[in-house]
């Protein structure tokens, strides 16, 4: 039999993104971009492999899907960035879930919803998140890896 080695391996980051941020890059540009949601995966798995950490990254426009994701990353991830989209403003449900986790959580917008209609300027993941990257377009999910990279690893962001 196999010897298990003795190096164990850091749990992931998981990226967890909401409806319709599938269609990154090709509509809305001027709102959120030309970088797709593929690209966003590889550079932030580059820049959480610079860390240390593997990432899972997936995307959904189901809630029930996103709340699935939450509650297995209580167990098997290391940390937490969330971009839940639209559901940022309005789930209840979502917000339920995040509470239940207690690695950190760090909330990413690629536009800066403070600066959009009033319905955008609540964020119930805010009221969990330990930070809050807006505006930075496909770099604040880059910021946000490296930020939570520290948290995880216990200093301060
Ligand atoms: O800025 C963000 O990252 C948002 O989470 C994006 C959500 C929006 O409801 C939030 O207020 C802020 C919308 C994502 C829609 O994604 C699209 C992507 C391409 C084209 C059209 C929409």
């Amino acid at each position: 039999m196999a010897k298990k080695s003795s190096k164990s391996k850091a749990l992931p980051l998981y990226v967890l993104n909401g409806p319709t941020l599938n269609l990154l890059g090709q509509r809305e540009p001027e709102v959120y971009g030309r970088t797709t949601l593929a690209e966003i995966g590889k550079m932030v798995a580059a820049r959480a492999k610079s860390h240390g950490f593997p990432t899972v990254f997936r995307q959904s426009n189901h809630e029930g899907a996103l709340i699935d994701w939450i509650l297995e990353a209580r167990t098997k991830a290391a940390g937490l960035i969330f971009n839940g989209g639209a559901y940022t403003h309005t789930s209840i449900a979502i917000y339920d879930a995040l509470r239940t986790l207690a690695i950190p959580v760090i909330e990413v917008h690629l536009s800066n919803p403070h600066a959009r209609e009033e319905f955008r300027h609540r964020s119930y993941v805010s009221m969990v998140a330990s930070g809050v990257i807006v505006g930075l377009r496909e770099h604040g999910y880059l910021l946000a890896v490296d930020a939570l990279a520290r948290l995880v690893k216990g200093a301060p962001a």
